[in-house]
């Protein structure tokens, strides 16, 4: 029994492993979505790996995973520290939410300690690098009740 979850990306996350990778380090994006596929088929997953650079497209996604997914795996990059409406979108879906950032958010600039997102999330990875998205594959596994 494979169940699909859906691994969102927020804005500027495409650019992974092309700019700043003192600060993100130096895998892609498209290795990161490779990482999530094996980890996933490990875990009795299917992921529905997406990437935008635009809220409201972000949001959509989330609405959609309400009937398409059994959980979500988050990135809310910058939306993180900005999005009432992302937060509000996660808390509606009533799914089960890991959040993960590939830096240690809480070692950084005052501003990127808080989150909109943690409070509504089951749990919360950062600053494990790419490995926080297998971390947060891995407990979203466990949180999805198993059919009978
Ligand atoms: O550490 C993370 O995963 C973040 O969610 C990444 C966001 C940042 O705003 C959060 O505070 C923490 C930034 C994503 C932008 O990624 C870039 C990658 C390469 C070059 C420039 C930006």
């Amino acid at each position: 029994m494979t169940n699909p979850v859906l691994v969102l990306n927020g804005p500027n996350l495409n650019l992974l492993g092309l700019r700043e990778p003192e600060v993100y380090g130096s895998t892609t994006l498209a290795e990161i979505e490779a990482l999530c596929r094996a980890t996933a088929t490990d875990h009795g997953l299917r992921v529905d790996f997406r990437q935008s650079n635009h809220e409201g497209v972000l949001i959509d996604a989330v609405h959609e995973a309400r009937t398409a997914h059994r959980g979500i795996v988050v990135n809310p990059a910058g939306y993180t520290h900005t999005s009432v409406a992302l937060r509000d979108a996660l808390a509606a879906v009533a799914l089960p939410v890991v959040e993960v950032h590939l830096s240690n958010i809480h070692r950084r600039e005052p501003f990127r300690h808080h989150s909109y997102v943690s409070a509504v999330a089951d749990a919360v990875i950062c600053g494990a690098g790419a490995h926080g998205y297998q971390l947060a594959l891995a407990h979203l596994a466990r949180l999805i009740p198993q059919d009978r």
